[in-house]
């Protein structure tokens, strides 16, 4: 099955934290990265003031059902030191299940696709770069077409960050910043 991802962090070296996501991605033999988007700088959404966000979007192919990849993301995110207690709180990572192929899935805390998806931004431009064409079971719409729908009003809250880079070449990267320090 392909997987959209939203990732994002807020706390801490946020490009590192997504890094360390997707190298971990790399190196799990039950999942296989097709797809990485640039990584966008986005304003916070949501009760009170927090701090940006580093947002992007990944596809991935895995056969592990939905609920044991969930519990595994958690884990990564509570490796990267989010609280148990952090809803809506400044987090170092945040990982969620957008979409699943075309699946519609219901369980626990689990919504796939995730319930808010169609109306943020700091996930449907990154997610357009991977998957434009992609079809939002449930809306019946594109996420190209979603896009387009709140692009004008929201536009300047979501910043495309031409330095920062997921993916293959950027583990030496930051190898080599590792032992530099
Ligand atoms: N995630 C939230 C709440 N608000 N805002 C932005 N810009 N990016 C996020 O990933 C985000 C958020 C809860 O998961
Ligand atoms: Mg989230
Ligand atoms: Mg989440």
């Amino acid at each position: 099955m392909d997987l959209y991802l939203g990732i994002g962090s807020n706390q801490g070296d946020r490009l590192a934290h997504l890094q360390k996501f997707v190298s971990w991605v790399q190196e799990n033999p039950l999942l296989q990265l097709l797809k990485t988007s640039s990584v966008y700088e986005t304003e916070y959404v949501g009760p009170g003031e927090q701090d940006d966000y580093l947002n992007a979007c990944l596809c991935l192919r895995s056969e592990v059902p939905l609920l044991r990849l969930m519990a595994e993301f958690q884990d990564q995110e509570r490796a990267a030191g989010r609280r148990p207690d952090g809803h809506m709180k400044p987090r170092p990572l945040d990982v969620d299940i957008l979409l699943a192929d075309d699946e519609v899935f219901f369980q626990g805390d689990l919504e796939v696709p995730h319930p808010r998806l169609h109306q943020r931004l700091f996930v449907l431009l990154p997610l357009k770069e991977i998957a434009p064409e992609k079809n939002i079971p449930n809306l019946g719409e594109t996420v190209a077409k979603l896009c387009a729908k709140i692009k004008r009003k929201e536009a300047e809250s979501v910043r495309l960050c031409l330095g920062m880079k997921l993916g293959m070449k950027q583990e030496s990267e930051i190898a080599g910043r590792i032992t530099e320090e």
